[in-house]
Protein backbone atom coordinates (compact mmCIF):
# COMPACT_ATOMS: atom_id res chain seq x y z
CA UNK A 1 0.00 0.00 0.00
CA UNK A 2 3.06 2.31 1.12
CA UNK A 3 4.59 1.43 -2.00
CA UNK A 4 1.94 2.22 -4.43
CA UNK A 5 1.20 5.50 -2.79
CA UNK A 6 5.20 5.93 -2.98
CA UNK A 7 4.92 5.32 -7.00
CA UNK A 8 1.63 7.57 -7.34
CA UNK A 9 3.95 10.39 -5.65
CA UNK A 10 6.77 10.30 -8.04
CA UNK A 11 4.46 10.28 -11.16
CA UNK A 12 2.45 12.94 -9.66
CA UNK A 13 5.54 15.09 -9.13
CA UNK A 14 6.68 13.77 -12.20
CA UNK A 15 3.90 14.97 -14.46
CA UNK A 16 3.86 18.82 -12.43
CA UNK A 17 7.88 18.99 -13.08
CA UNK A 18 7.41 18.33 -16.94
CA UNK A 19 4.03 20.64 -16.86
CA UNK A 20 5.82 23.61 -14.76
CA UNK A 21 9.30 22.77 -17.60
CA UNK A 22 6.69 23.20 -20.59
CA UNK A 23 4.96 26.30 -19.39
CA UNK A 24 8.56 27.74 -18.71
CA UNK A 25 9.67 27.10 -21.95
CA UNK A 26 6.60 28.20 -23.41
CA UNK A 27 6.80 31.26 -21.83
CA UNK A 28 10.48 32.03 -22.77
CA UNK A 29 9.81 31.86 -26.18
CA UNK A 30 6.85 34.05 -26.09
CA UNK A 31 8.75 36.16 -24.24
CA UNK A 32 11.92 36.45 -26.85
CA UNK A 33 9.41 36.66 -29.82
CA UNK A 34 10.36 39.57 -31.90
CA UNK A 35 8.09 42.18 -31.68
CA UNK A 36 5.48 41.92 -34.96
CA UNK A 37 5.99 45.52 -36.52
CA UNK A 38 2.80 47.48 -37.21
CA UNK A 39 0.93 47.52 -41.12
CA UNK A 40 3.62 44.75 -42.10
CA UNK A 41 2.34 41.13 -42.53
CA UNK A 42 4.20 39.04 -41.02
CA UNK A 43 4.89 35.40 -42.74
CA UNK A 44 5.31 32.50 -40.80
CA UNK A 45 6.82 29.68 -42.47
CA UNK A 46 9.24 27.32 -42.49
CA UNK A 47 13.05 27.18 -42.15
CA UNK A 48 15.08 27.51 -45.89
CA UNK A 49 14.91 24.63 -48.33
CA UNK A 50 17.28 23.23 -49.96
CA UNK A 51 16.80 24.35 -53.77
CA UNK A 52 13.95 26.43 -53.58
CA UNK A 53 13.30 28.83 -50.48
CA UNK A 54 10.85 26.67 -48.95
CA UNK A 55 9.95 22.77 -49.70
CA UNK A 56 6.12 24.09 -48.93
CA UNK A 57 4.91 24.98 -52.50
CA UNK A 58 2.45 27.09 -50.13
CA UNK A 59 4.76 28.91 -48.39
CA UNK A 60 6.65 29.48 -52.16
CA UNK A 61 3.44 30.43 -52.90
CA UNK A 62 2.82 33.08 -50.77
CA UNK A 63 5.47 34.99 -50.67
CA UNK A 64 5.93 35.05 -54.49
CA UNK A 65 2.46 37.05 -53.97
CA UNK A 66 3.60 39.38 -51.14
CA UNK A 67 6.26 40.05 -53.53
CA UNK A 68 4.56 40.69 -56.66
CA UNK A 69 2.31 42.90 -54.77
CA UNK A 70 5.01 45.03 -53.02
CA UNK A 71 3.18 44.10 -49.84
CA UNK A 72 5.55 44.96 -46.73
CA UNK A 73 6.60 41.77 -45.11
CA UNK A 74 8.65 40.10 -42.96
CA UNK A 75 9.33 36.50 -42.38
CA UNK A 76 9.53 34.39 -39.29
CA UNK A 77 10.98 31.18 -40.07
CA UNK A 78 9.32 29.94 -36.60
CA UNK A 79 8.09 26.23 -38.31
CA UNK A 80 4.82 27.58 -36.20
CA UNK A 81 1.49 25.84 -37.45
CA UNK A 82 -1.28 27.63 -37.96
CA UNK A 83 -4.91 27.19 -35.83
CA UNK A 84 -5.46 24.83 -38.97
CA UNK A 85 -2.23 22.94 -37.80
CA UNK A 86 -1.13 24.15 -41.49
CA UNK A 87 1.97 26.10 -42.64
CA UNK A 88 1.88 28.82 -44.21
CA UNK A 89 -0.26 31.73 -42.46
CA UNK A 90 -0.16 35.57 -41.60
CA UNK A 91 -0.98 37.61 -38.84
CA UNK A 92 -1.29 41.48 -39.62
CA UNK A 93 -1.49 43.78 -36.63
CA UNK A 94 -2.56 41.60 -34.50
CA UNK A 95 -5.07 39.10 -36.75
CA UNK A 96 -4.17 35.58 -37.60
CA UNK A 97 -4.84 34.59 -41.29
CA UNK A 98 -4.25 30.32 -41.76
CA UNK A 99 -4.60 29.07 -45.44
CA UNK A 100 -2.19 30.61 -48.38
CA UNK A 101 -5.32 31.19 -50.52
CA UNK A 102 -7.18 32.83 -47.64
CA UNK A 103 -3.90 34.64 -46.88
CA UNK A 104 -4.16 35.87 -50.82
CA UNK A 105 -8.28 36.91 -50.36
CA UNK A 106 -7.24 38.64 -47.00
CA UNK A 107 -4.65 40.86 -48.74
CA UNK A 108 -6.31 41.67 -51.53
CA UNK A 109 -9.48 42.97 -49.85
CA UNK A 110 -6.76 45.11 -47.38
CA UNK A 111 -4.29 46.53 -49.83
CA UNK A 112 -6.85 46.86 -53.12
CA UNK A 113 -4.50 44.48 -54.84
CA UNK A 114 -5.73 42.89 -57.81
CA UNK A 115 -3.29 40.72 -59.69
CA UNK A 116 -6.14 39.43 -62.02
CA UNK A 117 -6.82 42.90 -63.25
CA UNK A 118 -5.21 42.42 -67.11
CA UNK A 119 -7.44 39.31 -67.33
CA UNK A 120 -11.42 38.90 -68.26
CA UNK A 121 -13.38 36.40 -66.18
CA UNK A 122 -13.34 33.86 -68.64
CA UNK A 123 -9.42 34.01 -68.51
CA UNK A 124 -9.52 34.20 -65.08
CA UNK A 125 -11.50 31.03 -64.57
CA UNK A 126 -8.89 28.84 -66.45
CA UNK A 127 -6.17 30.38 -64.33
CA UNK A 128 -7.92 28.90 -61.12
CA UNK A 129 -8.41 25.89 -62.76
CA UNK A 130 -4.59 25.36 -63.77
CA UNK A 131 -4.14 26.27 -60.00
CA UNK A 132 -6.25 23.91 -58.48
CA UNK A 133 -4.54 21.14 -61.27
CA UNK A 134 -1.54 22.44 -59.75
CA UNK A 135 -2.05 22.33 -55.78
CA UNK A 136 -4.83 19.91 -55.69
CA UNK A 137 -3.30 16.82 -58.08
CA UNK A 138 0.44 17.79 -58.93
CA UNK A 139 0.45 18.09 -55.11
CA UNK A 140 -0.07 15.05 -54.32
CA UNK A 141 2.83 13.56 -56.88
CA UNK A 142 5.15 16.21 -55.25
CA UNK A 143 4.73 14.69 -51.69
CA UNK A 144 4.70 10.88 -52.06
CA UNK A 145 7.52 11.25 -54.17
CA UNK A 146 9.54 13.18 -51.43
CA UNK A 147 8.21 11.18 -48.59
CA UNK A 148 7.53 7.52 -50.21
CA UNK A 149 8.88 6.86 -53.52
CA UNK A 150 12.37 8.16 -53.33
CA UNK A 151 13.98 5.29 -51.21
CA UNK A 152 16.84 7.87 -50.12
CA UNK A 153 14.35 10.53 -49.24
CA UNK A 154 17.12 13.01 -51.06
CA UNK A 155 15.33 16.45 -50.18
CA UNK A 156 14.46 15.58 -46.26
CA UNK A 157 18.28 13.92 -46.00
CA UNK A 158 19.68 17.06 -47.10
CA UNK A 159 17.52 19.21 -44.63
CA UNK A 160 19.31 16.75 -42.04
CA UNK A 161 16.20 15.19 -41.02
CA UNK A 162 17.13 11.70 -39.06
CA UNK A 163 15.27 8.75 -40.44
CA UNK A 164 12.53 8.51 -37.47
CA UNK A 165 11.34 11.43 -38.96
CA UNK A 166 11.71 10.59 -42.21
CA UNK A 167 9.74 6.94 -41.36
CA UNK A 168 7.01 9.58 -39.78
CA UNK A 169 6.93 11.51 -42.69
CA UNK A 170 6.37 8.63 -44.77
CA UNK A 171 3.84 7.39 -42.47
CA UNK A 172 1.41 10.55 -42.48
CA UNK A 173 2.30 11.06 -46.75
CA UNK A 174 0.53 7.55 -47.01
CA UNK A 175 -2.34 7.62 -44.55
CA UNK A 176 -3.55 11.30 -46.10
CA UNK A 177 -3.33 10.07 -49.73
CA UNK A 178 -4.97 6.87 -48.73
CA UNK A 179 -7.32 9.29 -47.21
CA UNK A 180 -7.62 11.41 -50.11
CA UNK A 181 -8.09 8.45 -52.78
CA UNK A 182 -4.78 9.16 -54.92
CA UNK A 183 -2.84 7.16 -52.29
CA UNK A 184 -4.95 3.87 -53.74
CA UNK A 185 -3.06 4.20 -56.72
CA UNK A 186 0.40 2.57 -57.67
CA UNK A 187 3.80 4.58 -57.77
CA UNK A 188 3.29 4.47 -61.96
CA UNK A 189 0.01 5.41 -61.76
CA UNK A 190 0.32 8.20 -59.89
CA UNK A 191 3.21 9.15 -61.73
CA UNK A 192 1.18 9.18 -65.15
CA UNK A 193 -1.76 11.07 -63.93
CA UNK A 194 1.17 14.39 -62.65
CA UNK A 195 2.45 13.41 -66.42
CA UNK A 196 -1.13 14.36 -67.43
CA UNK A 197 -1.07 17.24 -65.65
CA UNK A 198 2.39 18.55 -66.63
CA UNK A 199 1.54 17.84 -70.05
CA UNK A 200 -1.97 19.95 -69.59
CA UNK A 201 0.37 22.81 -68.07
CA UNK A 202 2.95 22.82 -70.81
CA UNK A 203 0.37 22.73 -73.53
CA UNK A 204 -1.26 25.79 -72.11
CA UNK A 205 1.52 28.11 -70.96
CA UNK A 206 3.06 27.01 -74.71
CA UNK A 207 5.42 29.83 -75.54
CA UNK A 208 3.18 32.36 -73.32
CA UNK A 209 6.09 33.97 -70.85
CA UNK A 210 3.63 33.39 -67.57
CA UNK A 211 0.12 31.53 -67.25
CA UNK A 212 -2.17 33.29 -68.87
CA UNK A 213 0.10 35.75 -71.09
CA UNK A 214 3.04 38.03 -71.00
CA UNK A 215 1.84 39.79 -67.55
CA UNK A 216 2.00 37.37 -64.53
CA UNK A 217 -1.34 37.16 -62.94
CA UNK A 218 -2.61 35.73 -58.92
CA UNK A 219 -2.67 32.22 -60.35
CA UNK A 220 1.22 32.53 -60.91
CA UNK A 221 2.20 32.19 -57.35
CA UNK A 222 0.29 28.79 -56.44
CA UNK A 223 1.66 27.27 -60.21
CA UNK A 224 5.34 28.41 -59.59
CA UNK A 225 5.24 27.35 -56.21
CA UNK A 226 4.23 23.79 -57.04
CA UNK A 227 6.31 23.67 -60.51
CA UNK A 228 9.18 25.20 -59.02
CA UNK A 229 9.46 21.64 -56.13
CA UNK A 230 9.50 19.74 -59.67
CA UNK A 231 11.91 21.33 -61.17
CA UNK A 232 14.74 21.95 -58.15
CA UNK A 233 13.36 19.58 -55.66
CA UNK A 234 12.35 16.26 -56.48
CA UNK A 235 15.84 15.09 -57.62
CA UNK A 236 15.88 11.66 -59.41
CA UNK A 237 12.40 11.96 -60.03
CA UNK A 238 10.39 11.14 -63.54
CA UNK A 239 8.90 14.56 -62.81
CA UNK A 240 11.88 16.41 -62.79
CA UNK A 241 13.28 14.36 -65.59
CA UNK A 242 9.97 15.39 -67.29
CA UNK A 243 10.29 19.23 -67.20
CA UNK A 244 14.21 19.17 -68.00
CA UNK A 245 13.43 17.25 -71.35
CA UNK A 246 10.24 17.50 -72.28
CA UNK A 247 7.97 20.09 -71.02
CA UNK A 248 10.85 22.15 -71.03
CA UNK A 249 8.51 25.20 -71.28
CA UNK A 250 7.78 24.83 -67.58
CA UNK A 251 11.58 24.70 -66.53
CA UNK A 252 12.01 27.98 -68.50
CA UNK A 253 8.64 29.49 -66.70
CA UNK A 254 9.65 28.97 -63.47
CA UNK A 255 13.56 30.61 -64.00
CA UNK A 256 11.56 33.51 -65.09
CA UNK A 257 9.53 33.64 -62.30
CA UNK A 258 12.52 32.98 -60.03
CA UNK A 259 14.89 35.66 -61.94
CA UNK A 260 12.02 38.17 -61.61
CA UNK A 261 10.34 38.07 -58.29
CA UNK A 262 13.26 36.24 -56.27
CA UNK A 263 16.46 37.83 -57.13
CA UNK A 264 17.78 36.70 -53.33
CA UNK A 265 16.76 33.19 -54.29
CA UNK A 266 20.69 32.07 -53.64
CA UNK A 267 20.83 33.66 -50.42
CA UNK A 268 17.85 32.04 -49.59
CA UNK A 269 18.43 27.94 -50.34
CA UNK A 270 20.73 25.58 -48.43
CA UNK A 271 22.35 24.65 -51.49
CA UNK A 272 22.73 26.44 -54.62
CA UNK A 273 22.57 25.09 -57.59
N1 LIG B 1 -4.43 24.75 -48.28
C1 LIG B 1 -3.27 25.05 -47.50
C2 LIG B 1 -2.30 23.89 -47.63
C3 LIG B 1 -1.08 24.08 -46.75
C4 LIG B 1 -0.32 22.77 -46.55
O1 LIG B 1 -0.79 21.68 -46.87
N2 LIG B 1 0.87 22.90 -45.99
C5 LIG B 1 1.65 21.73 -45.68
C6 LIG B 1 3.09 21.97 -46.07
S1 LIG B 1 3.28 21.96 -47.79
C7 LIG B 1 1.59 21.49 -44.18
O2 LIG B 1 1.51 22.41 -43.41
N3 LIG B 1 1.60 20.24 -43.77
C8 LIG B 1 1.65 19.92 -42.39
C9 LIG B 1 0.61 18.92 -42.02
O3 LIG B 1 -0.24 18.59 -42.85
O4 LIG B 1 0.66 18.50 -40.87
C10 LIG B 1 -2.65 26.35 -47.98
O5 LIG B 1 -2.92 26.76 -49.11
O6 LIG B 1 -1.95 27.00 -47.19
Amino acid sequence: MAEESCVSMYIATGVVTVTVLLWYLRRAKTRHAEPHPRDTVMLHQLGKGVHVPSISPFVLKLETYLRMSSIPYKNLFDRKMSSKGKTPWIEYNGEQVPDSEFCIEYLNARFSVDLNSKYNPSERAIGRAFRKLAEEDIYWYIGLSRCVYDRNKAIFSRLGLNWLVKKILMRKALTSAWHHGIGRHSETEVTHIADGDLKALSDFIGDRKFLLGDSPCQEDCAVFGILAQVVWHMPGSEGERAVNEQYTNLRQYCVRMRDMYWPDWDDRVLERI
